[in-house]
């Protein structure tokens, strides 16, 4: 058996070595982006003086006190020159929390800071908060939106999981200290709302999905769009569907928007995840679409079919076959950082450039919503192809 120092030595040293490895980018793929070898971030990433008591006296064995199940949907925004992920971490107890790990690089070498972020909870008290959406706003604010999710008062007895979700909301200015705002307001349950970096029509402009149960996004039709006077009592009064679902496609049951959207002279680039249904259960994949510079509710592109599905490891986890993403950041050079989660167990990246992003939204054919619609669309480009290679 080893001795305390000895099993903290080793521990220490597996640590540092899954820290400090570095991720490299995998040579194959679509052109559209590049995925890496490994994950940014797992629930192995999470300080080792977070997850055992390291006082020999009081934890002689050297045992976890502490358990750390996963570190998935995170926001991120890039601060003095670093890459920082505000992630959602997941106890062993089944709560989730926000801590901020910081790279040098955007694609390895996250590492937490010491503690986790203390939210607030002087509005109703939520008995879980995730899935943060950070917007660093065009009125001096940083505000990071969030489900808050609670126990439904109107439960019958005994019904221990009915739950409602909220959308909680709070700002900052170091990521640090945080204030907490009043919830949103709004008739329907809301999960994966975003702020919208810029005002709009001088109000402030909120991505929705309202939906009619705890999971069920039922008659919300699908991403929302509503204008909000004041953050700090945000009420959805009017809200209008921007990105709607359709019958067999990749967000029929539900889609969500993710990050908020990058500016860039053709347009805001949007991303966001559709959900479908089949035998194995749900099945979540991310999506990309554009609106216009001068109204950010007008779709002017809308590419066919998933951008990005889960794939290999990614498959499995926790929630199997999902990928979810909530964070992006862009660069001054036009690269993208693409953050998203795998089968709700452990953070990605994926990287990108604005130029091939927006290319990708225009070029891809549109879903005509029929296999022969989709087949018509095949046939154009294998035609054009023969006549490129004379055949
Ligand atoms: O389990 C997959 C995802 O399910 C929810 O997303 P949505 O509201 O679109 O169904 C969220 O709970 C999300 O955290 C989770 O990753």
């Amino acid at each position: 058996m080893n001795t305390f120092n000895e099993r903290l030595a080793m521990l220490q040293r597996e640590h540092e070595a899954l820290l400090s490895r570095v991720n490299h980018p995998l040579s194959s793929g679509n052109g559209i982006i590049t995925r890496y070898e490994n994950p940014v971030l797992t629930a192995a990433h999470t300080p080792l003086f977070w997850r055992y008591d390291l006082d020999e006296t009081t934890n002689p064995y050297l045992m976890e006190r502490i358990g750390m199940n996963a570190a998935l949907n995170s926001g991120a925004i890039k601060w003095n020159g670093k890459y920082l992920l505000v992630v959602r971490v997941e106890g062993a107890d089944r709560k989730s929390f926000f801590a901020v790990a910081e790279s040098p690089n955007g694609v390895d070498n996250f590492r937490f800071w010491d503690y986790p972020i203390t939210m607030p909870d002087d509005v109703v008290p939520a008995t879980n908060i995730y899935d943060m959406r950070l917007t660093a706003h065009e009125d001096g604010w940083i505000y990071g939106i969030f489900c808050a999710e609670r126990h439904d008062p109107n439960a019958p007895e005994g019904d221990l999981s009915s739950a409602t979700a909220t959308a909680g909301i709070a700002r900052t200015k170091d990521l640090k200290t945080w204030e907490r705002l009043p919830d949103l307001k709004s008739k329907s349950q809301q999960r994966n709302v975003v702020l919208h970096p810029e005002f709009v029509d001088g109000k402030y402009a909120l991505y929705t999905r309202p939906q009619d149960g705890f999971i069920d996004a039922g008659s919300g039709g699908g991403i929302g769009w509503a204008l909000v006077d004041d953050m700090t009592h945000a009420e959805v009064k009017e809200e209008k569907i921007i990105d709607r679902r359709y019958y067999h496609t990749i967000k029929e049951v539900k889609n969500g928007e993710g990050p908020h959207p990058i500016k860039t002279p053709k347009g805001w680039l949007h991303l966001a995840h559709g959900v479908r249904g089949c035998a194995a259960g749900l099945r979540y994949v991310l999506y990309m679409y554009m609106t216009a510079l001068d109204d950010p509710t007008r779709v002017i592109a809308a590419p066919g079919g998933y951008f990005m599905a889960p794939e290999g490891e990614e498959r499995v986890g926790d929630v199997s076959n999902v990928l979810f993403t909530n964070g992006w950041i862009a660069d001054e050079d036009g690269k993208v950082f693409i953050y998203y989660a795998s089968s709700d167990t452990r953070m990605h990246v994926a990287t990108s450039t604005i130029d091939q992003l927006v290319d990708y939204c225009m070029n891809t054919p549109e879903d005509g919503l029929t296999t022969s619609a989709s087949v018509e669309t095949l046939k154009k480009l294998i035609d054009k192809n023969m006549k490129l290679m004379n055949k």
